[in-house]
């Protein structure tokens, strides 16, 4: 794309140096490293546009519950000059209808409440079954496909799960689901030319569009009907607030859950002794999911907030009007928060695991829970109908893909049967 105004703003941080984000993540490990050995506050390029990035925990902590940081769009200097247009890749990860993802404050409150009740830890219980029994079935698949030899965990075991559990919450039929998986794929992947993108999220729209008409004729027991049917205090949500959501859920409810248990299982194969321990019963499953979020996060960087005001940060400050992103994975590793041993991955750990990966403050994911559930059923039941499992390639051949903000894997070819 054209970038006129690469090198527009001129650095006001303490450290000079601009660290490109590599639209093609071929060193994520490298990329991470730099961000940890930086500031807390440190200037980056997102395919030609500069934005800020918080990479250590305590100041994004802060800065997840200051007002003067905000979803809104129309608060971005480059955004309202024009200089960043809907011709940027990265746009539709921030200009993605009105939802609980791009609103601020009581509005806010409002667009989340319903989702949030649906997602209660009573609620998540009486998920479980549900849950269990499409991880068996999936299990099943993986079987009859990896019976003679490699299958990609990934695209029959990682991939569907979730699809099928944020499907079966939100409503969406099953047919559909390899369509969305599709789609999102290519939505995520800087490969995809950007007019497809764009279109994509055209069709999408339609698609859930549909859906929620439909639902409005028909309420069934799903999160769709809920937030269809929500009051809000006699200000129910509009149609592109209910569609918005069911977006905003379906998009973050898979693709992230992905992650987490294709990275935990990736860690617990590379290191067969920790894993060890935890098919002896030593260290519980929970300490694996949690570990895993916080070293290997689902989410890289999530783009993106805008500065209302000039905001501080150690000694360096954002201007206003400025873009702010959180480096999730580099916050993983901040020494200051998980010890010196940040840095690697240790079931073990006597630093207690106090992660950020879910976010903080109101914005905090409402999904945090059923991705826990999921994780918790997947790696146990995983591991127990194949606890010979192993990687097919070695672990250096298991790539990204190239996309900017997931940690999100090509495939991840394993063996079933040792
Ligand atoms: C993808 C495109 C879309 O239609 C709607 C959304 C809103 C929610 C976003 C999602 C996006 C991208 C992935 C996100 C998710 C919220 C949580 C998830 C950012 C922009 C994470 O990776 C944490």
């Amino acid at each position: 794309m054209n970038c006129p105004h690469a090198a527009a703003a001129p650095a006001t941080g303490p450290g000079t140096g601009t660290l490109v984000i590599d639209p093609m993540v071929q060193d994520l490990a490298g990329e991470t490293a730099q961000l940890v050995a930086g500031g807390p506050l440190a200037r980056i390029e997102l395919l030609g546009v500069p934005a800020w990035t918080i990479t250590r925990h305590a100041e994004a902590r802060a800065l997840l519950t200051d007002a003067r940081l905000v979803k809104d769009l129309d608060a971005w200097g480059l955004w309202r000059s024009g200089v960043v247009t809907r011709a940027w890749p990265l746009i539709g990860m921030i200009d993605a209808g009105r939802s609980m993802f791009t609103v601020d404050g009581p509005a806010h409150r409002r667009l989340r409440t319903k989702t949030a009740q649906a997602l209660t830890p009573r609620r998540l219980e009486e998920m479980r079954p549900a849950i269990e029994q499409l991880t068996d079935e999936l299990l099943d698949t993986l079987a009859e496909r990896g019976a003679d030899g490699v299958v990609d965990l990934k695209s029959v075991f990682a991939q569907p799960l979730p699809m099928r559990v944020v499907g079966s919450l939100m409503g969406v039929d099953r047919t559909d689901h390899p369509r969305l998986e599709k789609a999102y794929k290519a939505f995520f992947s800087m490969l995809t030319p950007h007019e497809e993108r764009i279109a994509l999220l055209e069709e999408l729209d339609v698609f859930y569009t549909e859906l929620v008409r439909e639902k409005t004729a028909r309420p069934t027991d799903d999160l769709t009907s809920a937030l269809i049917l929500a009051d809000e205090g006699g200000e129910p949500l509009t149609e592109e607030e209910v569609v918005g959501n069911l977006k905003a859920m379906v998009a973050a409810g898979h693709e992230t859950t992905i992650g987490l248990i294709i990275n935990a299982v990736q860690a617990l194969l590379t290191h067969p002794d920790q894993l060890r321990k935890v098919l002896d019963g030593d260290i519980p499953w929970e300490t694996v999911i949690e570990e895993t979020l916080r070293w290997d996060t689902p989410t890289t960087h999530l783009l993106m907030r805008f500065a209302t005001e000039d905001i501080r940060v150690g000694d360096g400050v954002i201007p206003k009007g400025d873009g702010v992103v959180i480096s999730y994975r580099a916050i993983g590793h901040d020494t200051g928060q998980h010890g010196p041993e940040a840095g690697e991955f240790d079931v073990t750990r006597k630093t207690p695991i106090r992660h950020m990966t879910f976010g903080h403050g109101p914005h905090i994911c409402p999904g945090a829970g059923l991705s826990r559930v999921e994780a918790g059923i997947a790696l146990p039941a995983l591991f127990a109908r194949f606890p010979r499992l192993r990687l097919a390639v070695p672990d250096e051949e298991i790539r990204n893909l190239p996309v900017m903000t997931q940690n999100d894997k090509e495939s991840f070819p394993v063996l079933l049967h040792g």
